[in-house]
């Protein structure tokens, strides 16, 4: 089959049945967004296939790449496929960036039962907070059972991909202060596996001591995330990451909470969907600047918030029509 000109339809076929350049392809298209994305969306949400995700994030040159390519290795070793998506929310291009990670993983790159792939936000409706969650399931579609995801995380974007997934493991390093940054940034609050990375460095002992000890303010019954020392490079305790990682996701499947997660999630892709719909809308109906003025009136008084957000609706149901 040409894969060139294949139809999503096509492409998706393929790519259930095993053929990882047509899954490759599937992937640009979500990237892209518009009508071809959509229908990647409606046949991928039909599958029943799911995987297990984790997330990987912290901040730049924490060591992501080299333990998410140790950990690929502790994948399989056990025998089982596994995918990786390496996402970028600074870069509007795929690949660019993420090249270095291609050469840490070239060990992997001709092994069958691994699919390495970089995501960037290039057309998909509201960016890469909602293109990843679909790359996910075209993914699961696709028949691997594990997903791991890589987000450089320091901004709001990088923490809600970061939790996009089942399992979300943070990576700090033995720096003054780097336990803090990742409170700051929102990253306790998403945190399932703490991750001390570099633990050949000095201070590993001090990072961690810090970590604990936010720990103990944060109260969530149930799990609390364990601190894993690792020296990625030379393979250091991958072992524990790879068995707290486990841990997570058969705690996550024992008490339910990972349908209520799955569920939350869903919830939350639906409103973001809606909302980037809306804006969208909103921004054809009133056209250039159209806003703007908006935002005017109610700044100087001609208009409140509420008429104003009236305005908006009636423009988009004024128009809906010839675009429905
Ligand atoms: N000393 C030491 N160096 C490490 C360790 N883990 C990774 N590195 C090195 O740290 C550098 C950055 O590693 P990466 O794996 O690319 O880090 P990253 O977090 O993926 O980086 P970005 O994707 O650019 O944010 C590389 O030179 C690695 O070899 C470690 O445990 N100890
Ligand atoms: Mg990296």
């Amino acid at each position: 089959m040409t894969l060139r000109h294949s139809s999503p339809t096509e492409l998706y076929a393929a790519a259930s049945d095993g053929d990882r350049r047509a899954l490759a392809r599937l992937l640009s298209l979500v990237e892209r967004g518009g009508a071809p994305s959509r229908q990647v969306a409606a046949l991928a949400y039909r599958s029943a296939r799911e995987a297990a995700t984790v997330g990987i994030t912290g901040a730049p040159g924490s060591g992501k790449s080299t333990l998410v390519d140790r950990l690929v290795a502790a994948v399989r070793a056990e025998g089982g496929d596994v995918g990786v998506l390496a996402v970028d929310p600074s870069s509007p291009f795929s690949g660019g960036a993420i090249l270095g990670d291609r050469v840490r993983m070239q060990e992997h790159a001709l092994d069958e039962g691994v699919f390495i792939r970089s995501m960037a936000s290039r057309g998909h409706l509201g960016g890469l907070a909602l293109a990843v969650p679909e790359a996910l399931r075209v993914l699961a579609a696709a028949g691997l059972p594990l997903v791991l995801v890589e987000t450089v995380g320091v901004g709001q974007v990088e923490v809600e991909v970061a939790s996009a997934t089942d399992t979300t493991v943070v990576v700090v390093n033995p720096r003054w202060g780097d336990a803090i940054q990742a409170n700051k940034a929102g990253l306790l609050e998403v945190a399932d596996v703490f991750v001390v990375n570099k633990a050949d460095n000095p201070g590993a002992a001090e990072t961690r001591r810090d970590l604990e000890q936010m720990l103990d303010l944060s109260v969530d019954a149930g799990w609390r995330p364990p601190v894993v020392q690792t020296v990625a490079t030379s393979d250091d305790g991958i072992d524990v990451l790879w068995g707290e990682i486990r841990r997570h996701q058969a705690h996550l499947a024992a008490d339910g909470t990972l349908e209520r997660r799955r569920r939350d999630r869903l919830a939350r892709e639906f409103r973001a969907v809606l909302s980037a719909r809306l804006a969208r809308d909103a921004e054809h109906a009133l056209g250039e600047g159209g806003l703007g003025a908006l935002v005017d009136d109610v700044v100087e008084h001609r208009l409140d918030p509420y008429a104003a957000a009236d305005e908006v609706i009636s423009a988009i149901t004024r128009r809906s029509p010839d675009h429905a």
